[in-house]
């Protein structure tokens, strides 16, 4: 990890503390004041490496009766799609446009639930990323020499909650402006230690990292999608269409989607009727049968994020691909980040448009955040 990562991530830190080198705030806010890039940050929680995280993951019992069960999950017929970029809204990132051929696969209907993820944590008592402190000793490697440590109270286990920020006459919002680091916040408690998911066991699950989304899917005898997997079951069959639904714009007519209506991030209109994560399938499906394909929570899929991959990828068809060998983002080239789909609760035509299906995200696979979840899919055999 070198510097550039160590400054982004006391960026991140300085939502606390507001104390640490702001001149790396200064650069974190200039490169990330265009657009989507502003929710790809980067959670300072080393709490363990990469290869103890596949550890972890080895030692997770796959629980046989959910892996010989496809109930709540639908398949989805093989075929050639054209990958990529649709509509005005479109960004550089997906393009080219390229063939892309499927085999048939499974997929859960909806985003993984509160319900579902206890019974995981309950059958293997599984910690989540976010549950665990942060470790001291990984952060003094990522910082530069002679850089100060942060206090210890920011080590404490904890997740990004958004906060909406009060408006400002011509201000320029940053994602600074509206994550906040929050001590003892983690699936279990959305909004940090006072908040629960009481009543909540059809919400999806939030706050989890990759790694936490990759486990639970391995109990589950099944996986994360590919980033192709995942666009071609959200275009429902469809060709050349931005949305799950078509291509009529998002604020036309009934709700179509949990996503954000009015100036992002200071004023809510919530006309969709939730402010936050709203209960799986409170939107119609697609005509695959999915819901929340746009919107509610942004889901992890199993490809590295790389800015220019579609480019190795023009002018064939590829088969099955799984994404790159590695990760590559121009705005923050040390990060290792994987693909994130969907949009959330806090996207807008005007901020990300996250929620059209050639749209991608990207966050560290340690990242947790409160619009963030996953589903899964299992290969049909
Ligand atoms: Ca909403
Ligand atoms: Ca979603």
């Amino acid at each position: 990890m070198d510097a550039v990562t160590a400054f982004f991530r006391f960026a991140v830190f300085s939502l606390l503390t507001c104390m640490l080198l702001l001149s790396s705030c200064n650069d974190s806010s200039s490169s990330s004041s265009q657009g989507c890039h502003d929710e790809s940050i980067q959670h300072p929680n080393e709490a363990f490496t990469i290869e103890e995280a596949g550890q972890i993951l080895a030692s997770i019992p796959v629980d046989s009766a959910m892996a010989a069960s496809t109930e709540g999950m639908r398949l989805i017929p093989g075929g050639t799609f054209e990958m990529g970029g649709s509509g005005k809204l479109a960004k550089r990132d997906e393009f080219p446009l390229h063939q892309v051929s499927l085999e048939s696969f499974w997929i859960d209907e909806h985003e993984v639930t509160n319900a579902e993820f206890r019974a995981f944590v309950q059958a293997t008592d599984y910690v989540t990323t976010a549950e665990q402190d942060i470790s001291a000793e990984e952060i003094r490697k990522q910082l530069p020499p002679g850089a100060e440590m942060p206090p210890a109270e920011l080590l404490k286990a904890s997740s990004a909650v958004f906060s909406q920020p009060a408006f400002q006459q011509g201000a320029r919002y940053t994602f600074l402006d509206w994550w906040s680091m929050t001590p003892g916040a983690n699936w279990k408690h959305p909004q940090g230690p006072a908040s629960s998911i009481l009543g909540k066991d059809d919400f999806p699950v939030v706050h989890v990292s990759w790694y936490d989304a990759q486990a639970y899917a391995k109990w589950a005898g099944k996986r994360l999608p590919t980033e192709a997997e995942w666009e071609y079951a959200a275009r429902g069959g469809l060709a050349a269409n931005t949305y799950p639904w078509g291509n009529e714009p998002i604020e036309s007519g009934a709700p179509k989607a949990n996503f954000w209506q009015g100036q992002f991030p200071v004023e809510n209109e919530n006309t969709d009727g939730f402010e936050r994560q709203s209960p799986v399938a409170s939107f119609a499906s697609n005509s695959y049968g999915l819901f929340d394909m746009a919107g509610n929570v942004w889901e992890w899929t199993s490809d590295w994020y790389h800015a220019t991959h579609y480019e190795n990828r023009a002018g064939k068809t590829s088969i099955n691909p799984k994404g790159p060998e590695r990760s590559y983002d121009p705005e923050n080239p040390a990060a290792q980040a994987k693909v994130m789909r969907g949009g959330s609760f806090l996207c807008n035509d005007s901020y990300c448009a996250g929620y059209r299906v050639s749209a991608r995200m990207k966050s560290s696979p340690d990242t947790a955040l409160e619009h963030t979840g996953f589903r899964c899919v299992r290969t049909h055999r």
